[in-house]
């Protein structure tokens, strides 16, 4: 009985303490979050556009902080990849699988627990979860996809409303416009999500000629033929050489192109370009027509319309476009960076930078996401919290979008819900230069969204450090990929007989995962 009553005041007192932690000593979360960007754009990646990509503040958080080279989603499309990140939950939990679903916002999720226990809390940009966020003091954002210029916003009052500008700029106005205004006797969380680079790939227009005359190297499978791999790679609806619009992607519309008949779809939408005003348009216009007069003279004259030329014309002018809207991205973290120094929270501020998945940047031949393979698979993850993550170091750890939730909360000194399926990265963070001896040493991903755009099938996998093991269910086929000697992706080896052992270990993982994530 006293050793009972002695653990109660134990436990009390550990209570009260904690209750009564100064202010101060709970960090800020500024997350910064934008729509399919690559890894292979940002610079402090190393990768492909490592002199290339416009990323010098992003690069900054890598430097003062850690950038996660194996950081993935659990189902590579937006909505998706939001709810995993709210609920730290895979989606046949937290019920939204496919773009097309409704987020049931009344589930638990962190940030309710975070306001709960005395944080500030906002959202501003883009949402794509249908219905309104809930959770927070403070939300503005887009309808749907949003739109890159004089984008539409929903303020809280449930009105719609447009605003002149570019949709990262405005966004980031209103972070920092919240950030100025909000109660500075709590901590904040701050989740300030942008729509760039998401398709169709509208830069500002200040930045229109940011990439001209640059070459952009090719990745070695830009002419992939899907030998080997799955019968369902062959269906794809993402490639750049057949599936790109002449208008709405490659920004080459009708009236430029009278009597010349291009190859490959063009509905003639032009989405952004309707939405300018007259001197906006005017300013597009003398960037893009120049270019596209030059284009057609080339083509007219036969210097591009062999299909391979053509598909690197398509390749350089989509890779212009995406880079140049990740400059406004960087902009926007330059601006918030600056935005904690002068006010001295940079020190006591979580700052993580992330996107909703990865994107195809002609690898495989393709744009767009949604498959289990690297380039989609992976979302860019950069961290900085001083005094606690060590700067400049690259952790091996494989994290998931489901344990940003267990993060914030263990961050903040709460507790995790046992549903809670993602970990918490503290053990990662504080040691970033060593593996946690009990880290996960694999993890699962599930796409749902059969058929419709892009035509992925759905499928799922297991990915160990150096393995990969896909199943697609509507042709029973499995994929099994060495990531050590095949990055790419391009040599399947499930049925070479020597690897048996392998596959049936990854088969009996992929089971036990199923089963811990009670699927
Ligand atoms: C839109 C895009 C697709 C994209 C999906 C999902 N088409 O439908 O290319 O795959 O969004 O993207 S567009 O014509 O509207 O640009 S997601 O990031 O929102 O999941
Ligand atoms: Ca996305």
């Amino acid at each position: 009985m006293r050793a009972m009553l002695f653990l109660i005041s134990v436990l009390l007192l550990g209570v009260l303490a904690s209750a009564a932690q100064p202010e101060g000593s709970r960090p800020n979360i500024l997350f910064v979050f934008s729509d399919d960007h690559a890894l292979e754009a940002i610079s402090a990646y190393r990768g492909r556009f490592k002199d290339i990509a416009p990323t010098p503040h992003l690069d900054r958080i890598a430097r003062e902080g850690a950038i996660f080279n194996n950081s993935f989603c659990a189902n590579s499309i937006c909505g998706p990849s939001r709810a995993c990140i709210l609920t730290g939950k895979h989606s046949h939990i937290n019920g939204f699988r496919t773009n097309r679903d409704h987020f049931n916002g009344n589930q638990w999720s962190f940030q309710k627990d975070l306001r709960q226990a005395g944080y500030t809390t906002a959202l501003i940009g883009k949402w794509h979860l249908h219905g309104q966020p809930q959770g927070f003091d403070h939300w503005e954002i887009f309808p749907g996809q949003g739109n890159y210029y004089n984008p539409d916003f929903i303020t809280m009052d449930a009105m719609r409303h447009r605003e002149q500008g570019y949709c990262t700029d405005l966004v980031t106005d209103k972070a920092v416009a919240w950030l100025d205004g909000r109660d500075k006797t709590k901590p904040f969380l701050l989740m300030c999500q942008h729509k760039a680079p998401h398709r169709t790939f509208a830069p500002a227009l200040r930045h229109l000629g940011a990439f001209d005359g640059v070459e952009f190297p090719e990745p070695s499978n830009l002419f992939d033929d899907y030998a080997t791999r799955s019968k369902t790679l062959v269906t794809n609806q993402m490639s750049i050489e057949n599936h790109f619009r002449w208008t709405y992607d490659l920004k080459v519309r009708p009236e430029e192109h009278e009597g010349i008949d291009l190859p490959g779809p063009d509905s003639g939408f032009a989405i952004e370009y309707n939405r300018m005003t007259p001197a906006q348009k005017k300013a597009w216009d003398a960037h893009y027509g120049p270019l596209n007069q030059q284009f057609i003279a080339d083509y007219q004259a036969g210097n591009k319309d062999d299909p391979k030329t053509l598909t690197r014309w398509k390749y350089a002018r989509y890779l212009q476009n995406y880079l140049a809207t990740i400059k406004s991205v960087d902009e926007s973290v330059g601006r918030l960076l600056d935005y904690l120094d002068k006010h001295d929270l940079a020190n006591n501020t979580l700052v993580i930078y992330s996107s909703d998945q990865g994107f195809y940047l002609g690898e495989h031949g393709w744009y767009d996401k949604r498959w289990m393979f690297e380039e989609s698979f992976k979302m860019p993850f950069l961290i900085r919290w001083p005094g606690v993550v060590t700067p400049n170091t690259r952790p091996e750890a494989m994290i998931q979008n489901i344990d940003y939730a267990p993060t914030f909360l263990e961050a903040a000194g709460l507790s995790i819900p046992t549903a809670v399926q993602g970990r918490s990265l503290l053990p990662v963070l504080r040691d970033t230069t060593t593996m946690p001896a009990d880290w996960r040493e694999s993890l699962y991903y599930h796409y749902y969204e059969a058929g419709g755009e892009h035509n992925v099938p759905i499928h799922y996998g297991v990915r160990t450090q150096r393995y990969k093991l896909i199943h697609f269910p509507a042709t029973d086929q499995w994929n099994l990929f060495d990531l050590e000697a095949d990055p790419h992706e391009m040599l399947n080896i499930y049925e070479r007989s020597e690897n048996r052992g392998r596959r049936d270990e990854l088969k009996r993982e992929l089971d036990r995962l199923r089963k811990q994530y009670q699927l």
